[in-house]
């Protein structure tokens, strides 16, 4: 890779970075000028990601907006606060290879490291910082941003696709996800709540990270303090209950996204306090009262349109997701489900604690 982008140097080590879903990672340390500088190569997805060049336009525009901020705010550390892009030979933000495969380079930020359950602090200095991010965000100048991919969290569209492959069943697996299948049937009428707040006007349309994963966030491996916001790809046009909703999903229960105990997977509320502390703090300045209202019934749909995505794909023989067992993504889909169940269960609790925030925060700027 180093022919191909602005790397100047020799490859020394070289290793696969596991955890996403999506693309396939690799970092990649190089000897340049005497010095060890890795890098991050990344082969894009092209099966979730259809269009590379409007894709690297977005990450590109969000990069540079974010770095011209921190600079201005002559804050510390800058550059390991935002991704840096390193460009090909062709000053492209991107590469494309012999088989048409699309690359991508970024620095790698050291002495990092990501979560995937987190502890109420770590909780609420992710949650803030991604509340961040999409504040630096809001004044982004120009066209609208690409959709990088059509319907993103368009809910009932994900529902459709869940009817078709259940329909369909071409790996003959409904059988055996039968009461995931009733579970979602059951909760149908839910899917449509955010998108008919929007086209209703009651939502704005903002720019939003769109995958507020726990394990989206870079923390500093001494101060734990989160350094920087990561996978860019879906930031694009969308709403803030969309981050906010994945911010409860991935960090609230106290184990990962495809634990199979399901006694462990269950919204805690000390941890959802902490995470609606931080994304409010952050946010306070542009959130609406509408906005605010449809935070805690944004999680529960967010959570169900992830927990189908999961189910469809089981049914659809992991086409989208990666996996490493074939009953992955239903086990997947069976923990997003009994998330659902908490949050149906405490949804009071929540709503009220969202509130107590609010409170707190306007009270006390
Ligand atoms: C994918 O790329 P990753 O692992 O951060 C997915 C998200 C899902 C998430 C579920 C582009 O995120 O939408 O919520 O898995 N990203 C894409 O774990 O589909
Ligand atoms: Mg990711």
């Amino acid at each position: 890779m180093a022919d191909k982008f602005l790397i100047d140097g020799r490859l020394v080590k070289t290793s696969t970075l596991v955890g996403g879903h999506i693309h396939d990672t690799y970092v990649a340390s190089y000897l340049e000028d005497g010095r060890i500088n890795t890098y991050v190569h990344q082969r894009i997805n092209r099966n979730v990601f259809q269009d590379p060049i409007r894709l690297m336009d977005n990450v590109s525009r969000v990069v540079a907006h974010v770095r011209a901020k921190l600079e201005r705010s002559n804050c510390v550390d800058g550059n390991r606060r935002v991704l840096t892009l390193v460009p090909d030979r062709e000053g492209k933000p991107y590469y494309i290879d012999k088989e048409g495969e699309y690359w991508r380079t970024y620095r790698y930020i050291d002495n990092v490291v990501t979560h995937d359950v987190v502890t109420r602090s770590l909780a609420h200095v992710a949650a803030a910082a991604f509340g961040n991010f999409v504040g630096l965000l809001q004044d982004l100048s120009g066209p609208r941003l690409h959709e990088t991919i059509l319907n993103f969290h368009n809910t009932p569209k994900r529902y459709q696709n869940l009817c078709r492959a259940i329909d369909n069943d071409p790996h003959n697996r409904a059988e055996t996800a039968r009461t995931e299948i009733d579970f979602a049937v059951a909760r149908q009428e839910m899917a449509s709540i955010l998108t008919s707040a929007q086209a209703s006007g009651e939502l704005p349309e903002r720019i939003v990270h769109n995958d507020t994963k726990i394990n989206n966030v870079l923390f500093d491996i001494r101060s734990e303090e989160a350094l920087c916001v990561i996978d860019l790809d879906t930031v694009m046009p969308g709403l803030t209950a969309y981050d906010f909703a994945d911010l409860v999903r991935t960090m609230t229960s106290p184990s990962r996204e495809d634990e199979c105990d399901l006694n462990q997977v269950y919204v805690d509320l000390a941890i959802f306090e902490a995470v609606s502390d931080g994304y409010l703090g952050s946010t306070r300045s542009f959130l609406s009262e509408q906005e605010l209202a449809f935070l805690v019934p944004g999680a529960i749909v967010i959570t169900y349109e992830t927990g189908i995505r999961f189910l469809t794909d089981y049914l659809q023989g992991d086409a989208y997701f990666k996996v490493n067992r074939p009953t992955h993504n239903l086990d997947r889909c069976r923990n997003q489900f009994k998330l659902i169940s908490s949050m149906e269960a405490q949804r009071n609790a929540m709503e009220a604690i969202v509130k107590r925030a609010i409170r707190r925060l306007r009270w006390h700027p």
